[in-house]
């Protein structure tokens, strides 16, 4: 009997638990304060008015699902003066802090780049600010250092793509060098914006080109709402993980451009296709490279629950991925039978896990339906009252 078949009696098979009980999600810090759009940023009763409330959020969200283990930083906007103690009442609240983000967007003196920049002087606090993150992540025993480079050009002519790469370059070797041996630093590359003509790391390709450059603990982040429509995101996941440099997700949904939705609601068939090659290369191993994260914002939707569904959508897709009977896949491919394959990966993408995880979770001590019992703990309530005012996430801020 194939796993599919297992699962129809409800049953995963043990292969499958383990791997199941291996996921970890990382939680965005900023997916817990107020967002929005450049039009409007909408108020939420109970957004945390500090980093540790945010911590205090992401908490609640592993309490609930125990996918949830760890929470990302961004610096500076969950700037504190002792990051020892932050780590130590992370750890307090069950959870732990992870990949440190840094932010060269906010800045007058990046207009026309940071890292990139001509004059050497605005550089060089571009590679500080990496620094000072690194010595973060000392702190915290954080492993990653995730870069998303703002910079780009809007007009053709404004700049010298090629010495922009140059400089780049440079600059990332600075900062790579920092790092300890345990630390790995992940480039994430973004099509368009904040510039509109060129960007400095569009792609996974230019990204690809760096990382390799710096070296083996240098390696490529892919944000799924970061390409060109119609792109097959799936491809570069296999392409990535083939070549051994897939160091990082950041999940959320898009309709359109960056849209930052939560992940699955767009296009759950192509969160499925993503996860399947990831099963398939091995990114979900014990000991893999890859990093699961969250890049979201929560604008009209209440943000705890809109980061529980996030994390269970992941598990459901990366469950329906698991099942897929890889025996009868290969036979079909290598026997040319185009729809057979086709039918034994759909059968797999149409398979309703949710009972079977539902399941997982209570033999795990976890509630059944995590959104259920979260709307009834009172912890909504709690956090309206007791926080006045709560901080944006650092976008409007
Ligand atoms: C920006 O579009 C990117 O997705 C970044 O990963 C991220 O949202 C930002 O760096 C927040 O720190
Ligand atoms: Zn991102
Ligand atoms: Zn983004």
């Amino acid at each position: 009997m194939n796993q599919f078949n297992d699962q129809e009696s409800g049953v995963f098979d043990d292969a499958l638990l383990t791997t199941l009980g291996r996921q970890a999600i990382e939680l965005p810090s900023w997916a817990f304060g107020n967002a929005g759009t450049r039009f409007k940023v909408y108020g939420t009763p109970g957004t945390p008015r500090t980093i540790q409330e945010k911590i205090a959020d992401a908490a609640q969200v592993h309490r609930l699902t125990g996918l949830a283990p760890s929470v990302a930083l961004h610096i500076p906007w969950d700037l504190v003066d002792d990051f020892g103690k932050l780590a130590a009442f992370a750890d307090d609240q069950g959870v732990r802090l992870g990949t440190i983000n840094s932010n060269t967007f906010q800045d007058d003196d990046y207009k026309f780049g940071s890292l990139t920049h001509v004059d050497p002087a605005i550089r060089r606090k571009a590679v500080d600010h990496h620094l000072r993150c690194i010595e973060v992540m000392d702190a915290t025993g954080s492993r990653d250092l995730k870069i998303w480079l703002p910079d780009g050009t809007n007009y053709p002519g404004q700049g010298d793509l090629r010495g922009r790469q140059d400089r780049l370059a440079e600059s990332l070797r600075t900062i790579y060098d920092r790092l300890g041996p345990d630390q790995r630093l992940v480039l994430e590359y973004k099509i368009f914006e904040p510039f509109f003509y060129t960007m400095d790391v569009p792609d996974w390709g230019t990204a690809f080109a760096h990382v390799t450059a710096l070296g083996e603990r240098a390696l490529v982040c892919l944000d799924t709402g970061h390409h060109a429509p119609s792109t097959n995101i799936e491809f570069i996941v296999a392409q990535l993980l083939r070549l051994g440099k897939l160091g990082s997700f950041d999940f959320n949904s898009r309709f359109y451009a960056d849209d930052d939705l939560i992940v699955g609601a767009a296009d759950p068939f192509q969160l499925f296709r993503i996860l399947a090659e990831v099963v398939r290369g091995g990114g979900l191993d014990d000991g893999s490279p890859v990093a699961f994260m969250l890049d979201q914002c929560h604008n009209i939707e209440d943000k705890i629950p809109g980061q529980i569904r996030s994390v269970l959508n992941v598990q459901e897709m990366t469950a329906r991925a698991l099942l897929i009977d890889t025996e009868s896949l290969r036979a079909a491919q290598d026997a040319g039978d185009v729809l057979a394959a086709n039918a034994v990966y759909m059968d797999a993408f149409y398979t309703d896990v949710r009972p079977a995880l539902g399941d997982w979770r209570e033999s795990r001590g976890l509630p059944r339906d995590p959104m259920a019992a979260y709307a009834t703990s009172g912890y909504a309530e709690l956090i309206a009252a007791e926080r006045a005012g709560g901080v944006q996430a650092g976008w409007g801020a």
